[in-house]
């Protein structure tokens, strides 16, 4: 925690540490009761305009490709928590900078009027520069802003003297909580590494940082400590609840919005055939055929979910060899081609044995039909357009082959995903699905518009980001169980998994223990050629340590190469192969 280092039997004036603390602590209070007025003023106007969320999601857009590869190497799905972690972490030593540098008797230094304007108008700019940003988004950050300030004046009008007598020496390096143990320099001299000449040095300097004249009826002590660790403990609790309130108040109203849709899908005109007997096979820790809403993997850049009114959406379906159209959540709902498929999803981030693939039941529109409906021809049928952009309510691009989404295979809007209304994270109310192409180059979440254009016209989001413009999914295959470090006993063991080759089919899968030959796994039945299919393979596991390997081959004949590839810029390969012992 952090150390007040407010010795009662101290002058109060204390130490340059001392100071300097109750300086930081202002600041962090003040950009604490700061960023909880910001949620209050989010909660009531828009809660995905608030400082952390749009500064978040500037920073996620203008991270360099290589960086935010490794971020996702490095965190996984767990790069928003550590994002946003990082930027509270950024604020709170600008904040405590900015209360040392503000430390003025009774007022707030130029210094800190112009860091405080600093972070709120970053803030604003974020706001309004977010592609689903209006101009009255600027209101949390100005209004968060004005909040700090008035807290930082209360606090300062609280805070100790600078030392009489003496100009404060120039501060540079400064204690920061968790910083080291300041104590000997607490009482005594400045800390021994300061930087000569660095940014901070002006705020001590400036003739005005000496001691102010005092008003004639203030009381002489000077530092009222009581005063001050009251009002701050007071500020920080009230703006810990309000923050947390408004969070919380912000999120169960957008989740009293998508209950209040209470979208019931009606029964789709083409169902999905029956699930094959043997499709499911039943083994401990194999993944299971459909995997559930909410295990799902969730890739997107969108740092608040996008949370969309599907009474008052509607999708814009334009561009290049398109009679412009326009058509609602009930339009889409109300249609006889209304149909059901079982589609596998799989991300271009994932990794040889990764998690980011799974399979749905979905229910959606063609897109064929709805480009037919445009007018819109296939590049092969002389149509002038060979790319199909999807837009998304947060700025989302995602560039789509026009032959493929119209080559006969079952590309649709989806609204419905194993049985429900598309989850909020899946992309409520309306995404794309294209089987056999990555997400990332079809399967656009919260829809909004459709724009027919050429590949060589317009690059989606992740091509200038280093990713290949086209996108088909490469064959793959994982084993489930047993997993790599495992310890078994010998005996009898199914090594089990997934293999995929979306819209060709797998024909074969091979397990391989060691350096032995490669042996057939036994696939289960096949749903469709765009699922994935479960395969397993018997094995008498003999005491010592292995290496299993596996791979697939489509329907075409092709095996799946060995050869490693990373992610990018199209798609991982390589065998993968799981180590571990048998006792
Ligand atoms: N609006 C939007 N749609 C998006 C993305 C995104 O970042 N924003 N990510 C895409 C990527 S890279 C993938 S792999 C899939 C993931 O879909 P899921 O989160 O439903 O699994 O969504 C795609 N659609
Ligand atoms: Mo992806």
């Amino acid at each position: 925690m952090f150390d007040l280092k407010l010795d009662p039997a101290r002058p109060p004036t204390g130490g340059i540490a001392a100071r300097r603390s109750v300086g930081a602590l202002a600041g962090l209070v003040a950009a604490g009761a700061g960023l909880a007025a910001a949620e209050v003023v989010g909660a009531a106007t828009r809660p995905e305009a608030t400082p952390l969320l749009v500064v978040g999601d500037a920073v996620v857009d203008l991270t360099p490709p290589p960086l935010k590869d490794l971020a996702v190497t490095l965190l996984g799905t767990a790069d928003k928590p550590v994002l946003l972690g990082g930027i509270a972490a950024v604020l709170a030593v600008a904040a405590a900078l900015i209360g040392i540098a503000a430390r003025r008797r009774d007022t707030v230094g130029a210094f800190g009027i112009a860091g405080i304007a600093l972070f709120a108008s970053a803030g604003a700019a974020a706001a309004v520069t977010r592609p689903d940003g209006g101009p009255f988004d600027v209101l949390p950050s100005v209004l968060g802003g004005a909040v700090t300030y008035v807290v930082l004046r209360l606090l300062s009008a609280s805070a100790p003297p600078a030392a009489p007598g003496r100009r404060p020496p120039v501060s540079g390096a400064v204690d920061l909580p968790g910083d080291g143990d300041p104590a000997g320099s607490a009482g005594s001299a400045e800390p021994a590494d300061r930087h000569p000449g660095s940014p901070a040095a002006g705020a001590d300097v400036d003739p005005v940082a000496l001691p102010s004249p005092r008003h004639p009826e203030e009381p002489s002590s000077g530092f009222d400590r009581r005063r001050f660790v009251l009002l701050a403990g007071a500020t920080a609790a009230a703006s810990a609840a309000a923050g947390g309130g408004a969070r919380w108040y912000a999120s169960a109203r957008a989740d009293a919005v998508a209950a209040d849709r209470a979208i019931r899908l009606p029964r789709p005109a083409v169902p999905a055939p029956a699930l094959p007997d043997g499709a499911e096979l039943d083994i401990d820790g194999l993944s299971s055929f459909f995997t559930p809403n909410d295990s799902f993997y969730r890739i997107d850049t969108a740092l608040s979910v996008p949370r969309l009114d599907a009474t008052t959406w509607s999708l814009r379906v334009h561009g290049r060899g398109a009679r412009e159209r326009e058509y609602s959540f009930d339009d889409l709902l109300g249609r006889p081609d209304l149909m059901e498929r079982d589609v596998t999803l799989a991300c271009v981030s994932n990794p040889v044995g990764g998690s980011y693939v799974g399979n749905a039941r979905w229910i959606g529109v063609p897109v064929a039909a709805l480009l037919r409906e445009a007018g819109v021809r296939s590049p092969a049928d002389g149509g002038s357009a060979d790319q199909l952009v999807s837009r998304s309510s947060d700025g989302m691009t995602i560039g789509t082959p026009v032959a493929d989404v119209l080559d006969g295979r079952d590309a649709m809007l989806a609204v419905g995903m194993n049985g429900r209304p598309l989850p909020v994270e899946h992309g409520f109310p309306v995404r794309m699905v294209v089987p056999g192409l990555y997400g990332y180059v079809s399967a656009c979440k919260w829809l909004v518009e459709l724009e027919l254009t050429s590949f060589a016209d317009f690059d989606a989001y992740w091509v200038p980001r280093g990713w290949s413009a086209r996108g088909p999914i490469k064959t793959q295959s994982r084993i489930d169980t047993p997993r790599d470090g495992d310890r078994i006993a010998s005996g009898r063991v199914a090594v089990a998994g997934v293999a995929w080759a979306q819209h060709v089919g797998v024909d074969a899968v091979e397990v391989r223990i060691d350096n032995g030959p490669w042996q057939q796994a036994r696939l289960a039945e096949e749903d469709s050629s765009d699922t994935w299919r479960q395969w397993v393979l018997e094995w008498d596991a003999e005491p010592g340590d292995h290496r299993i390997g596996v791979r697939a081959t489509d329907r075409e004949g092709r095996p799946q190469t060995g050869t490693q590839a990373p992610v990018a810029p199209d798609g991982a390969t390589g065998h993968h192969v799981v180590e571990l012992s048998v006792n």
